[in-house]
Formats: structure tokens, sequence, C-alpha cells
């Protein structure tokens, strides 16, 4: 019997700043509805998919960032969701900003930020939490830059590892589900601390702008989507897991985002992919057990992975010079 998913990344349309929390879940809620219509059992949200991707907009203080952050999930605006999922029998991967209340370094108790993804089970069970590790951008306004990226200013770096839980999905008892978030797909260390959990299945939401431009130089849109996709697919394929990436498109606040959510198996294949800039509901029937090939040949990491000649990725963080070749 094949150990099969049924389940659908729910890429996000823009989400303009003026636009209510209510308006979004509302959207959200119909594209539960349509997953439903399609037997979808499992629904992939994007990052921060509550908001606008607020990390473009520069505020001084964090009192005037936090109506873009959740103190409680669910709350009020975002019942309809768990509402919606539980009526269906749905699960869903959320994207959010976290406002958690817990001791810092120090053990005294502060407000924290986090930009944090969680899987839920259609009763609205949490069933894994992870928050952001690789926060890209900058934490002070820039004024060399056409567009702010300030993550590293609204969030704290996760403090939840890189996290696999066995967990009951659609008809399934148990599916090895792992999490990461946007900017993490980017860096093969992610996906190898969710491999080496055995995951089966990888869910993740982004906000990507279709251009990045900097003084070192220019990125054509059509390489955004590539490099996205190209990481996507080696980390689905190095780790022998399906991967289900789910964007924010279009244009959002005058910015562009690019789209592109996909389904990837565990040989890298995309096996479907969106197609507008809207919100648009993308399926695959996964079936789990094609992740056995892969990790029992080729990526058996038991017998060929050598941990001892990997010390420089966990002990260093920037690159250093290489000694330079003399003659003789
Ligand atoms: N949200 C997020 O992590 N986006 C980044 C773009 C960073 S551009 C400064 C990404 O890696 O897609």
């Amino acid at each position: 019997m094949p150990r099969l998913l049924t389940a659908a990344a729910a890429q996000l349309g823009p989400i303009q700043r003026a636009e209510p929390r209510a308006e979004a879940v509302g959207r959200m809620v119909r594209l539960i509805e349509q997953a439903h219509r399609r037997g979808v059992q499992l629904v992939v949200f994007p990052e921060l998919a509550l908001t606008t991707f607020f990390p473009r907009h520069y505020v001084e203080t964090s009192a005037e960032a936090d109506p873009w952050f959740e103190p409680t999930l669910p709350s009020p605006d975002t019942q309809p969701l768990f509402d919606a999922a539980r009526h269906h029998g749905i699960a869903f991967h959320l994207g959010y900003a976290e406002l958690a209340h817990e001791p810092d370094a120090t053990g005294t108790p502060r407000p924290r930020r986090f930009n944090t993804a969680v899987l839920v089970s259609p009763t609205g069970d949490i069933l894994l939490k992870y928050r952001k590790i690789h926060l890209p951008g900058h934490a002070d306004f820039d004024p060399a830059r056409g567009v702010q990226h300030l993550e590293k200013r609204y969030f704290e770096v996760g403090n939840l590892g890189f996290p696999v839980i066995r967990a009951p999905l659609g008809e399934l008892p148990g599916v090895n589900a792992g999490l990461m978030i946007c900017n993490d797909r980017r860096w093969p260390e992610a996906w190898r601390c969710l491999g080496l959990q055995s995951v089966e299945l990888v869910m993740l939401g982004y906000n990507t702008p279709s251009t990045n431009q900097s003084a070192a130089g220019w990125e054509a849109p059509h390489l955004r989507v590539f490099h996205s996709h190209l990481s996507i697919q080696a980390g689905a394929y190095q780790n022998a897991t399906w991967a289900i990436a789910s964007a924010k498109a279009g244009i959002e606040d005058g910015c562009e985002l690019f789209g592109h959510s996909v389904i990837v198996n565990p040989q890298g294949e995309i096996t479907a992919q969106a197609t507008t800039r809207g919100d648009e509901l993308i399926t695959a029937d996964l079936d789990l057990d094609r992740c056995t090939l892969g990790r029992t040949t080729i990526f058996a990491f038991d017998k060929h992975r050598r941990p001892e000649a990997y010390d420089r990725i966990t002990s260093q963080t920037g690159a250093t010079d290489p000694p330079v070749w003399e003659p003789g």
C-alpha cells in the first residue's frame, strides 16, 4: 500500500499594507474550501501569510510594528481559518509574525518576536513550530537600498533548531514532517539538519522580491526564480524528501514578489508549479515511500557521510582565505 498524502501549496497574491487581517484570512478560508473540493488533506500557506511582507517597511519602535504580530494563535481574526480547517478535516501550515512572552538568555521574561511557522492539525493542535533561523537583510534603515529588508530589525534568530516530528497527516498515522522558512531554503545546512532526522516532507513559505540589486551587481528576475527552484530541488533531492514551497506573489506595496510556488518530489523534480501572481492552489499526490530510494542508496547517510571531515561547517561562519600556493 503506498503511503499517499494529497497536499497543496496555497500561494497567496499580494496582501497590501492596508488590507485588514480578516480579509487576508477570508482569502485563505476560500483556498481551504477549494482544497476540500480537490480532496486535499494538507495545505501549505506562505511565510508571514497574514499581513503584507512588512520587513520592507521601516518603523522606529516595536510598538509601531506590533500590529503586524500575533500575540495569540488562533486569535479572533485567525479563528475562521482554524474553523474552516476543522470543518473540512484539513491540516495546514501557516507562516506568521509571532509575539511571544518568554525568558531571554538571562532568564528574564520579555516580549520576543520571531518569524514563525506552525503545522496545525485539522483539530487545531500545533503539531510542530519553527522560528526562522536564517534572517536575511539588515537591522537599520539603509538609504542605499531601493527597498528595505528589515528582518534583522523585527525578528530574533529562531531558537527552536530545525525540527522534525512524526505526525499524523491525512490518512497516514505518521509522516516525518519538517519546517523551514524562506531564506533557509538557500542553505544546505538547514536541509541536512532536517534530512538527518529522516524528514519525508519539508514545508516552507517564502516572500521573495523579483529583483536583487546592490552595489555588487544585478540579478535578472528569471534567475531569482531559478535560484529559488534550484535550492528547493537540490535540498529535496540531496535529502530524499518531498518539499512544498508556498509563495506570496504579485505587486505588494509597490514591490513585486515572484511567486512560482512548487511541489518537489524526493528526486528533485517539480511535480506542480503555480503559474499566476495571485491566490492559487497547486496540488499533488505525495507518495511518501518515494523517499526510500534516495535514502537507501546515494544518500544512505549512515553509510556514506563523513562528519569527521565537516568540522568547518559548525566551527566557522564566514569564509577564510586559502593558503597561497608557493613553488617547491
Ligand atoms: N523572506 C525572505 O527570506 N526573503 C529572502 C530574500 C532576501 S533579499 C534581501 C529570500 O531568500 O528569498
